[in-house]
């Protein structure tokens, strides 16, 4: 199996570092100082997220095949709806079910927002709606077909890679590349203008794909929390630790069985998430919050967002990162959609807006961390 993890020095063997660590430093020792240094670093970082966090997934398959499901005009022919089976893998017995709500006016080219998402069901039948109105196609997959969600590697795409040390979100962050790799072949879609969301655990997910994957050109974790947006290092009141979400009775199965090593020990982590956000620069990304949902940890989630952005000022994108926060708790209301378009409509068209997505939440918490950020890259 394609594991670092056993040979990896764990929390005893690694230096307690208490505010959010600095990206700008190389394995070696020098400081970021140039864009190909970042290149560099950036290749550094994914290693050790994916050691420590996520796990390895395998490269996209050579043999992926797209079966039709239906294209029917809905919503009194205001949109396409596009339905397809995804075929890859070993034997191509990986089969997860994707699907696209298309403006049927307009275009000929339309940006995405791609969510980890049955897009099709009737639950999302207001939010495809809403965001097909506004010039979007909406398109998603269906993340139980390439992983159900539960403690079980003999399942999902699991069996069918058995040299990987994925975990559940690394195989879901998997499904929406695949997911992507499909959209590429549509007509229809602006490959530049793709926006990656998911709610929650789906969140979580988006913002791993996002950073990973560079052809998403913003990234939208949505109340994501721990193993999101959320910092490990900094919790608010009433937020999911990393003991909490990596125990064996509830979520230990979506990360790299490592991280939870570093429960009660966050200061020995060697990155925090505002790392996984940095990769996202120089693209744009958009972390969304609720005052209520204290269980994903929105002051957490601010926190890595003014850690990140040095990275984005450094690549000259200071102002391609944003946080936004609602009224409310847990859940994904046709507003936040709205939100979301208006950020993208900004960073994708230049389009004004009406929110103001750098206004801090909360402004008395302490500066997270005390180090000098790189000077801009000189381009
Ligand atoms: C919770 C979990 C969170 C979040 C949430 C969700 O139970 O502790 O990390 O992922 O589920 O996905 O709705």
């Amino acid at each position: 199996m394609q594991s670092a993890s056993d040979t990896l020095p764990g929390p005893d063997a690694l230096p307690s570092i208490r505010e959010l660590p600095n990206p700008f430093i190389m394995n070696d020792g020098t400081e970021v100082s140039t864009v190909a240094q970042w290149r560099k670093r950036r290749e550094e970082i994914i290693k050790l997220i994916l050691d420590y966090e996520y796990g390895h997934m395998p490269p996209k398959p050579d043999n992926m095949e797209i079966e039709a499901v239906s294209t029917e005009t809905i919503l009194d022919g205001a949109v396409v709806q596009k339905r397809v089976i995804l075929k890859m893998g070993p034997g191509q017995k990986i089969r997860v079910n994707a699907g696209a709500i298309i403006p049927a006016k307009g275009g000929p080219k339309f940006p995405v927002v791609l969510s980890i998402d049955p897009v099709w069901s009737d639950k999302l039948a207001p939010s495809a709606a809403s965001i097909v109105a506004r010039g979007y196609i909406f398109a998603g997959f269906d993340k139980q077909d390439v992983d159900p969600d539960k403690a079980d590697r003999g399942d999902g795409v699991h069996p069918h890679y058995p040299g990987y040390d994925w975990a559940t979100l690394s195989a879901w962050a998997w499904g929406f590349m695949r997911t992507m790799d499909w959209l590429e072949t549509l007509e229809a879609v602006d490959r530049e203008h793709v926006a990656v969301t998911g709610h929650s655990r789906g969140g979580k997910t988006a913002l791993l794909a996002g950073a990973l994957d560079e052809r998403f050109a913003l990234v939208a974790p949505h109340c994501s929390g721990t193993g999101g947006s959320g910092a490990c290092r900094i919790m608010g009141k009433g937020s999911e630790t990393l003991g909490a979400i990596t125990s064996p009775m509830r979520f230990q199965y979506w990360f790299q069985p490592k991280f939870g090593e570093f429960s009660g020990r966050e200061d020995r982590l060697p990155f925090d998430q505002h790392w996984v956000k940095a990769l996202v620069a120089p693209r744009a990304l958009l972390a969304q919050e609720a005052r209520d949902d204290h269980w994903a940890n929105p002051i957490g989630s601010q926190q890595t967002n003014i850690a990140a952005k040095p990275v984005f000022d450094f690549l000259g994108a200071g102002d391609r990162i944003g946080y936004f926060i609602r009224d409310g708790g847990h859940s994904v209301p046709v507003e936040d959609w709205e939100t979301l378009i208006e950020f993208a409509d900004r960073v994708f068209f230049g389009k004004p807006t009406r929110q103001d997505f750098s206004r801090l939440e909360f402004p008395d918490a302490p500066k997270p961390y005390s180090w000098k950020p790189s000077a801009p890259a000189v381009k």
